[in-house]
């Protein structure tokens, strides 16, 4: 077990949520027996303080899954004039509205739940916000969230590092696979116990890493090294579909590279803070936005793309801009 300064009321100097506590598991059992968290959500909030993540098998049924995938179906099929896809090209990071020649590429398409009621329907299953609620201890926004057809081959990353919130350990990550994953599809890895590991600084002192991508084969090799050190072995992620991953903002993850660049593996992954936190950028630039109910659960108010700054780029660059 890794083991934590005295007095640290928190496991990381940044805080986090009650179950980044360093009395965390005292809490659970209180709340258990207090009738405040139900008996059988508890094993997953244990696995979630020891290991930085928890499993919920078969918590989308596939019925919801083969709705959404029709949209993107038809979505790579026509193209769509609002949907926004990233890839890396020779310029660096790029985003364009989905056509269908961008199908092939690895890509990721952002925020399907602010366009798809499918999305939603499989994003805010009502046990994926049950046990988000639970996490969060509140009640669950949608905040940001990357459809993958393909496995991303992301390198080994904490969410926390990519984070626009102010506490940059205050959500939750969900991965929700769309299909059955075996060996080979470019499969997601964790490294289960690595959100208890020490807190990294890029150079000026940033937890974040935006201000920083020069320094990304150094962060690397610094979690790889911590893994090392405190006997934290890699696992690989072979979900069914339907089954979902919730972990820690902090959890060392990434994704394999897939054997076949072609091949599928449609998931989506989105992050959930509490309903009254409000993400900066949610604020400033998409200034047309907002929070809808959905289910039990929020997710951001369908921004007007065309107003915001990305969107105003896209349409002189008719299509095609760089994001930093
Ligand atoms: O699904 C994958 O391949 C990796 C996704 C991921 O690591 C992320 O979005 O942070």
């Amino acid at each position: 077990m890794i083991s934590h300064a005295q007095g640290n009321e928190y496991r990381s100097p940044l805080g986090g949520l009650w179950l980044d506590r360093e009395d965390a598991l005292a809490r659970l059992d209180r709340r258990v027996q207090a009738g405040a968290i139900p008996e059988h959500i508890k094993p997953g909030l244990m696995n979630w303080i020891e290991d930085g993540f928890l499993v919920l098998k078969s918590a989308v049924p596939e019925s919801r899954i083969d709705l959404l995938l029709d949209d993107t179906d038809r979505m790579w099929r026509d193209g769509h004039s609002r949907i926004v896809a990233e890839y890396l090209s020779a310029e660096g990071r790029t985003a364009e509205f989905v056509r269908p020649e961008l199908h092939s590429l690895p890509t990721r398409i952002l925020d399907l739940y602010a366009h798809f009621e499918t999305a939603r329907n499989v994003i805010l299953a009502p046990a994926i916000i049950e046990s988000i609620g639970y996490i969060l201890d509140a009640q669950p926004m949608a905040y940001q969230s990357l459809f993958f057809e393909r496995g991303s081959g992301q390198p080994l990353h904490q969410d926390s590092v990519h984070s626009p919130l102010k506490t940059p350990l205050g959500f939750v990550t969900s991965w929700v696979a769309l299909e059955d994953v075996s060996p080979g599809m470019g499969e997601l890895f964790f490294i289960p116990g690595s959100h208890r590991t020490a807190t990294y600084r890029f150079s000026n002192g940033d937890k974040c890493m935006t201000e920083h991508p020069d320094e990304e084969p150094e962060y690397i090799a610094w979690l790889e090294r911590e893994a090392t050190k405190h006997n934290l072995v890699k696992q690989s992620y072979l979900p069914r579909k339907g089954d979902v991953l919730l972990f820690n903002p902090d959890l060392a993850h990434g994704g394999s590279p897939p054997s076949d660049p072609e091949r599928r593996r449609r998931s989506v992954v989105s992050e959930f803070c509490p309903v009254d936190v409000t993400p900066p950028w949610f604020a400033k630039r998409f200034r047309h936005s907002g929070r809808k109910p959905h289910g039990d659960g929020y997710y951001c108010y369908p921004y007007r793309l065309g107003l915001t700054r990305i969107g105003r780029a896209l349409r002189k660059a008719r299509g095609v801009v760089k994001r930093s």
